[in-house]
């Protein structure tokens, strides 16, 4: 598979390798779960495929970063800087993204807002964003409680609600484990947790 039409000159195969070379193999057979797993809901949801494998593969390629190396990216770019308390799990997705962009070049906003939103969701997803999102969350090797109420709700045409329990479960999981918990990521379960009363009363 080549990814010309984004804009980008690596195929498929030098993206296997560059991922290679960044991440631990355990990551990197996650990031081809997730792949098959977003192709999947590609073709169910009819988006296109080549954005989908090319943002898949790339949505974890800054996880394994030193927390150095994301402090320095925080210090050159300060409007991160409320990313700072939060660790590796918030910082590689919406500085991971940065991470993509400069790296590999890669200057499509479609591609560079799934991959920063990857993690906590955001508000108004488009179509590339949820399946991103939820991909990650039910890819085959997950196995959480709940998991399986997931992967039903996205294989059966249910993706808003697929990410309304996701977004639920993950905060519930933060707290119970005493984790810190990004603003944005209240911000956007609120938002969603909301939706469907806004749109029912937008409806009348
Ligand atoms: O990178 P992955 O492990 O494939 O998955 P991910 O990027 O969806 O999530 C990584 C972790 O981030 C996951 O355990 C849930 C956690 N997380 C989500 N929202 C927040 C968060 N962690 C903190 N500390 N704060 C958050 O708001
Ligand atoms: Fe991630
Ligand atoms: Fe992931």
């Amino acid at each position: 598979m080549d990814y010309q039409e984004l804009g980008v000159t690596y195929t498929r195969e030098d993206i296997i390798l560059i991922l290679k070379q960044n991440l631990s193999q355990k990551r990197f057979d996650h990031v081809l779960r997730v792949e098959q797993t977003a192709l999947v809901l590609a073709e169910q949801y009819q988006i296109d495929k080549k954005i989908v494998s090319l943002t898949a593969l790339l949505h974890d390629y800054g996880k394994e970063r030193a927390d150095e190396e994301y402090l320095a990216l925080i210090a050159k770019n300060p409007k991160y800087h409320d990313l700072t308390p939060y660790g590796n799990n918030i910082w590689h997705g919406f500085l991971g993204a940065l991470i993509v962009r400069d790296e590999l070049k890669i200057y499509d906003e479609r591609i560079l807002h799934a991959i920063q939103v990857h993690t906590t969701g955001s508000i108004e997803m488009n179509l590339l964003d949820k399946i991103i999102f939820i991909a990650d969350y039910i890819e085959p090797g997950r196995d959480f409680p709940g998991v399986e109420t997931a992967r039903k709700l996205a294989y059966s045409g249910k993706l808003d609600d697929a990410i309304i329990f996701a977004l639920t479960q993950t905060l519930q999981f933060l707290i119970t484990k005493k984790q810190i918990v990004y603003p944005y990521t209240i911000e956007v379960y609120n938002y969603w947790i909301t939706k469907k009363e806004r749109e029912e009363h937008n409806d009348k």
